[in-house]
């Protein structure tokens, strides 16, 4: 997973020993890498750079490899100690970036990688001693606490896939709320003072590196000012916001008519645990409660189609490679089957959240799931085959443009195609028989049901990060973590807790990417552009009906477009990837909101004489 945001990898590659804040000298000694660069221009030293980093990034995600599917001590000691070897060798190479960028006269290209070098580092440590080491011990140990996370459902333990499914499924309001407390205490609650060390000392090595911090650092990796991108963020979500409040409404009220006053009242926020989603960020799972009659009757549900038809990981797998085969794209390599691991381990810890790997920066793709036979890893199952076709599209382009246009596009490739997996394509993959295909009648159950994951995503998609930058800023204090994400989440999602959350609980870190130093923006960005890449690929493919049926599975054509993209890799800015496959320079919520049109217009209609907002 972490090749694809090469410097990234480097340095968001670390585990703790066994748990311990601090890793000892003994433990912390590094290999002896060769970093050392006498480069006479600026472009020899990239160069050079790209070569060094290059060869670490393939041992480094070995490394990784073995950690995040065998976690035990000792692999996490090994993660560690790789972790803070990239970490410092990829400091100093910013640390040098920093001085060659202030040469006149650069060559524009050379220039993009400097800033690249400099910007491009998740979490940087000070070159002071043992920094590097003790950033990487914390990270690695969040990461690994993270991935050996247990939750609690009527009073027995369960681990972290099976609760995920369990919030997706599970209609008792009780047991939501055991589940949904016992995994924010348990998982997020021992994280908060190593989260804060480590925020910490990212802090001190953003400085050194010339940002105002590590948030500022994140920020200006979009080809535009840091400040820019933050107001970008802000403009694409109030264009969004207002279809948003709708499906809100319309939700919180059909909460309230299955659950009654007592457990969702009809105006305020809606209780986090009712909505088919541990972090309530996609909605579709509790779709059966909101489908209005008649309309809404869709007649079909993912999970269901698969189980009936008795697909396993592996068919899940070959049902989204088969889609990138329709479009011309080559079959997934051996080495792929071989080496990818699809379903949990029953004899040992891994971290099971979904990640895409490109472990040789050439054919050595992988992706690490603990695939589970229901509607949401299909998707998922989309989602990371984007990554790794995206990887294997850019693999020869040079080190630093080893990555896409922008994060948000390697986030979105996957589900520009899983938005095709219309009715008409289901049947095409004998998913779905011909006389269960829904008719025109249904389209505003089939906009609903996608709207439940697509549209009430962004606000969650939003907030993760503002939360971050503000902690980041200092604006947010470790003693107002907590308080300030769930003010955050009441104020973005219109989302409660269903239990009373303590100010000294961490409930952030109850969410992956938060002990796992992913950055969160990239999802928001992903789900509009996700829109963008899709309608653009529907008009390519001559596509004339309502935007929501349009499939383009088996469009050759579609698919040496996308190719073009993807090959880029980084070496353009973003907008040039974006006018090539769009037309457009700018991302844009317009192509979501033509696409949920007519389900906005009924929304709208249904909420009449509702209290609004929260
Ligand atoms: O983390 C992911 C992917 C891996 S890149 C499974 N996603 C975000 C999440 O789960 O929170 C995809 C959707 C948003
Ligand atoms: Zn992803």
């Amino acid at each position: 997973m972490k090749n694809w945001i090469s410097l990234t990898a480097l340095a968001a590659a670390s585990l703790a020993i066994n748990g311990c804040k601090k890793i000892d000298d003994e433990a912390s000694s590094s290999r002896a890498v060769d970093t050392k660069i006498e480069a006479t221009s600026a472009k020899d030293f990239v160069e050079q750079a790209e070569k060094h980093l290059f060869d670490f990034s393939t041992y480094a995600a070995k490394v990784e490899w073995i950690n995040s599917t065998y976690l035990t001590e000792d692999t996490d000691a090994l993660a560690a100690i790789s972790g803070a070897e990239g970490t410092k060798m990829s400091v100093d190479f910013a640390l040098q970036a920093a001085e060659f960028a202030k040469q006149d006269g650069l060559d524009p290209v050379v220039k993009r990688k400097l800033d690249m070098l400099r910007g491009g580092i998740v979490m940087p440590a000070p070159t002071k001693a043992g920094a590097a080491d003790e950033l990487s011990a914390i990270a690695t140990s969040l990461q690994s606490q993270y991935g050996k996370g247990k939750g609690v459902l009527r009073g027995e333990e369960i681990n972290g896939s099976d609760i995920e499914a369990a919030m997706g499924t599970n209609r008792n309001p009780a047991e939501l709320k055991e589940m949904w407390a016992s995994w924010h205490m348990n998982v997020g609650g021992p994280m908060r003072d190593d989260y804060s060390r480590m925020v910490e000392i990212a802090n001190e090595g953003s400085k050194e590196l010339g940002f105002a911090d590590t948030g500022a650092m994140w920020r200006s990796n979009y080809d535009m000012p840091a400040e820019e991108f933050a107001e970008t963020m802000d403009k694409l979500w109030l264009d969004v916001k207002p279809l948003y409040d709708e499906l809100h409404t319309y939700v919180r009220g059909k909460l309230n008519e299955k659950y009654g006053d007592s457990v969702q009242a009809k105006t305020g926020p809606i209780r986090a645990d009712l909505l088919g989603n541990m972090w309530a960020q996609e909605w579709g799972n509790i779709y059966d409660i909101v489908a209005p009659e008649g309309a809404g009757d869709i007649g079909y549900d993912m999970s269901d189609l698969l189980l009936q038809k008795e697909y396993d990981a592996i068919k899940m797998v070959k049902a989204g490679e088969d889609f990138f085969s329709s479009l011309g794209f080559d079959p997934l390599p051996k080495t792929f089957w071989q080496r990818s691991q699809f379903v949990k381990p029953a004899d040992r810890e891994v971290v099971c959240h979904a990640s895409a790997w490109d472990l040789d920066n050439k054919d050595d793709i992988r992706i690490k799931m603990c695939i589970k036979v229901n509607g949401d890893d299909f998707i998922t199952v989309h989602h990371e085959l984007g990554h790794n076709y995206y990887q294997r599209a850019y693999k020869d382009q040079s080190y630093l443009h080893l990555n896409g246009a922008n994060d948000g596009f390697h986030e979105a490739i996957g589900d520009m195609l899983a938005l095709s997996i219309t009715p008409d394509y289901l049947v095409k993959i004998n998913l779905l028989d011909q006389n269960q295909v829904p008719g025109a009648d249904k389209d505003t159950g089939l906009l609903l049901r996608q709207a439940m994951d697509k549209v009430a995503f962004l606000p969650f998609g939003l907030l993760v990060d503002k939360w971050r930058w503000g902690v980041f800023s200092g604006e947010i204090k470790p003693a107002d973590y907590n308080n300030s994400w769930h003010e955050l989440k009441r104020e973005y999602q219109g989302i409660m807790p269903p239990v009373e959350r303590p100010s000294d609980a961490f409930d952030p870190g109850a969410k992956y990417h938060i002990p796992g130093n992913t950055p969160y923006a990239r999802y928001f960005l992903a789900r509009i552009l996700q829109f963008q890449f899709y309608k653009a690929a529907c008009d390519a493919a001559g596509w004339e009906g309502p935007l929501h049926r349009c499939s383009f599975y088996g469009n050759k054509e579609v698919g040496a477009k996308l190719n073009s993209m993807l090959e880029l890799g980084a070496s353009k800015p973003w907008p040039d990837a974006l006018e090539g496959f769009t037309g457009s320079r700018e991302m844009s919520g317009k192509a979501m909101l033509e696409y949920f049109k007519p389900l906005q217009d009924w929304l709208k209609e249904q909420n009449k004489g509702k209290t609004k907002g929260w």
